[in-house]
């Protein structure tokens, strides 16, 4: 072989593989992101805000796609978990509530009257329960990485103001995620049913059901009101944590630095997300008043008449949930 021969070889060679690695970078690593709601919402931005930072940091070797809707479970949003478990999924901005099934601590978050205050939420999600409960979520094949947070749920329904238990008696109202919310309703002499977010548009729309408790930024976004909503009630009942997670093998199998890539641009978006979700707040409720819907706020002693009427919930769930981290979470709270 000549040497001008030999020369082109190598050229040749090493074109190869600047092209090979051209093609590598060019198929950069791209993972799946579930979410329930679309960008549309504080929710579905969450997502969006976490591929965008991904994107920028990444220099396109990872790529975070979002389907949102629930689109991925075909619009059953209480098979997130298991779909982001066995590998269908990739990841996910989920809700607490609809992991919960799977992950029986998240019903944490659901006991009925745990949480008054966003103070309250962070020294839980910021404490050691919050530590159990991502724990709890790695036991089972996930990789929690950061909080999120779809808001405080509020009630409401097509008949009339409700500002004490005897309200609720034989309102018709949709839930969604573990039979907790079953007990929470009926404890309040309601009918509740269970539904995916997907089915409860049509559902509140023909009047199949009267009522449904969801954030104010739902609410709002999704014009609740015009399916007939009329009544709502400010009752803090709840609080719906968003937790941004990556199936494990898949976290398993990126680099130290495009794992510590993931972790920090979810803490980055998820804190966005909340003091957004937060300050957005006040003037959802004056535009969802504008549109002409009832607003009930309870009083301190309205207030306890649900609490007291709920405490069954309590003693069935604390159990499943652990008593360890329920004395927590209630001492994180008494301490915030
Ligand atoms: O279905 C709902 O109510 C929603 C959108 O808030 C959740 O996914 C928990």
């Amino acid at each position: 072989m000549t040497l001008t021969r030999k020369m082109t070889h190598v050229t040749a060679g090493l074109a190869g593989a600047v092209f090979l690695a051209g093609a590598l970078s060019a198929q950069a690593r791209e993972l799946s992101v579930s979410t329930v709601l679309s960008d549309a919402f504080p929710w579905g931005q969450a997502a969006e805000k976490w591929a965008d930072l991904v994107e920028e940091r990444s220099e396109g070797e990872l790529t975070l796609r979002v389907y949102p809707n629930s689109q991925l479970v075909s619009g059953d949003q209480t098979r997130e978990f298991s779909a982001m478990r066995s590998g269908l999924i990739d990841a996910a901005v989920g809700s607490t509530i609809n992991w919960s099934p799977q992950v029986p601590e998240l019903n944490l978050f659901s006991l009925p009257f745990l949480l008054p205050d966003e103070a309250a939420v962070d020294a839980v999600t910021g404490g050691a329960a919050g530590e159990q409960v991502f724990a709890a979520i790695e036991s089972r094949g996930v990789v929690p990485l950061a909080w999120g947070e779809n808001g405080f749920r509020q009630l409401s329904n097509s008949r009339g103001p409700v500002d004490e238990p005897g309200d609720l008696d034989g309102l018709k109202i949709r839930v969604v995620g573990s039979p907790l919310f079953q007990d929470t309703f009926s404890a309040l002499d309601a009918d509740p049913t269970q539904m995916s977010w997907t089915d409860a548009q049509p559902a509140l729309t023909t009047g199949a059901v009267d009522g449904q408790e969801n954030p104010l930024s739902v609410f709002d976004v999704a014009r609740i009101d015009q399916v007939g909503q009329e009544y709502l009630t400010l009752w803090n009942y709840m609080n719906d944590p968003l937790i941004f997670a990556v199936n494990q093998s898949v976290w398993q199998s990126l680099s130290e630095e495009h794992q510590t890539l993931l972790r920090e641009t979810a803490e980055e978006a998820g804190a966005w997300e909340i003091a957004m979700t937060r300050e957005e707040e006040s003037e959802r409720l004056a535009a969802i008043q504008e549109r002409g819907v009832t607003v009930t706020k309870l009083t301190d002693d309205q207030y306890q008449r649900f609490v007291d009427a709920t405490q069954s919930v309590y003693e069935k769930w604390v159990p499943r949930i652990g008593e360890g981290l329920v004395e927590d979470a209630r001492e994180a709270v008494e301490s915030r």
